[in-house]
């Protein structure tokens, strides 16, 4: 795989940063989760809008226009002849000093495109059976300290969250806020069913997830009522079916908590309906930016 780097395609095996870089010393940068899926990148623009809503948030000046971005992203592609990929654009605030002021980084940011052929995070075996999953003692950040909304490159609050989940050989971790409010999973977010209804946690201690968009605007378009309150850990527990969204896992099931077997213990009826809808919206010109130019047609034609 070649990965961008500064306006260049270096092989994988020369890809690398100074060790002075603040991105590496201090997490001060931001990225993106994107896919690709059959020639058309899902949702490209909103990844890109999200990409410089975090720069803005961070007051970090991006080197490339938003369209230059997007070329960086969709070249990376072409130049590795992918097209269902995982792609990650990571900007950081460059190479500093030691000390954390950033103007240390007189230079311009880093940026990089870091892309990877693959087409499911889990096996599918673990979409059938559903993951298991552990309420983490470490909360979700707080927006007072960091905005939870911001893709910053620190995500060590939630790596303590799977680190806890790991040790108690759950497949993943579900983050509550200080107040005790469900907020997400470790790196997807979080929708509960109850009785019909969907629920999700308002943004406030999560991140606006793409995927979480999208799944809200497709269950309203099948007839579900959907609704953006706050739950706690009880309601959890009592809910019919919980799943999971992001970019890399897609929809998935939880069909244990805190050995609290849900429902029948296998994902649910709404789960897998909203998992097929999701699928059929993905790798379609209509939500996506075609890799080649004149792509639309070749497809029609
Ligand atoms: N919450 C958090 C904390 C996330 O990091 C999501 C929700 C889902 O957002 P989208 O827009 O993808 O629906 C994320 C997203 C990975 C990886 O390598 C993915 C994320 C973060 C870190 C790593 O799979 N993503």
């Amino acid at each position: 795989m070649k990965i961008y780097l500064n306006g260049e395609f270096v092989p994988e095996e020369k890809a690398s940063v100074s060790v002075f870089d603040h991105g590496l010393l201090y997490g001060d940068g931001i990225f993106e989760g994107i896919r690709a899926y059959n020639g058309y990148v899902f949702k490209l623009g909103q990844h890109l809008d999200r990409l410089y809503d975090s720069a803005q948030a961070i007051r970090l000046a991006m080197p490339l226009s938003k369209v230059e971005m997007e070329d960086a992203i969709l070249e990376t592609l072409r130049v590795n002849e992918v097209e269902t990929s995982y792609i990650r654009p990571i900007v950081t605030r460059g190479v500093g000093d030691l000390g954390i002021d950033p103007r240390k980084c007189k230079g311009k940011p880093t940026v990089i495109v870091i892309c990877k052929e693959w087409k499911s995070l889990y096996p599918e075996e673990l979409y059938q059976r559903g993951l298991r999953a552990k309420v983490a003692s470490t909360r979700a950040r707080a927006p007072e300290s960091l905005s939870p909304s911001i893709k910053s490159l620190n995500y060590l609050n939630n790596i303590m969250a799977k680190l806890e989940a790991n040790a108690w050989g759950a497949d993943e971790g579900i983050m509550l806020d200080v107040r005790g409010n469900v907020a997400e999973g470790t790196a997807d977010n979080l929708f509960m069913i109850k009785h019909g209804v969907v629920y999700t946690p308002p943004i406030v201690c999560n991140l606006p997830g793409i995927t979480r968009a999208t799944i809200m605007e497709l269950a309203s378009e099948a007839g579900y009522e959907v609704r953006e309150e706050n739950f706690g850990v009880a309601q959890l527990y009592m809910a019919d079916e919980v799943f999971l969204t992001g970019t890399a896992a897609e929809v998935i099931g939880i069909v244990e908590i805190d050995g609290r077997i849900l429902g029948k213990g296998t994902p649910g009826l709404v789960t897998n309906d909203l998992r097929k809808r999701f699928k059929s919206v993905t790798g379609i010109p209509e939500t996506g930016t075609a890799i080649y130019k004149g792509q639309l047609q070749k497809v029609k034609a």
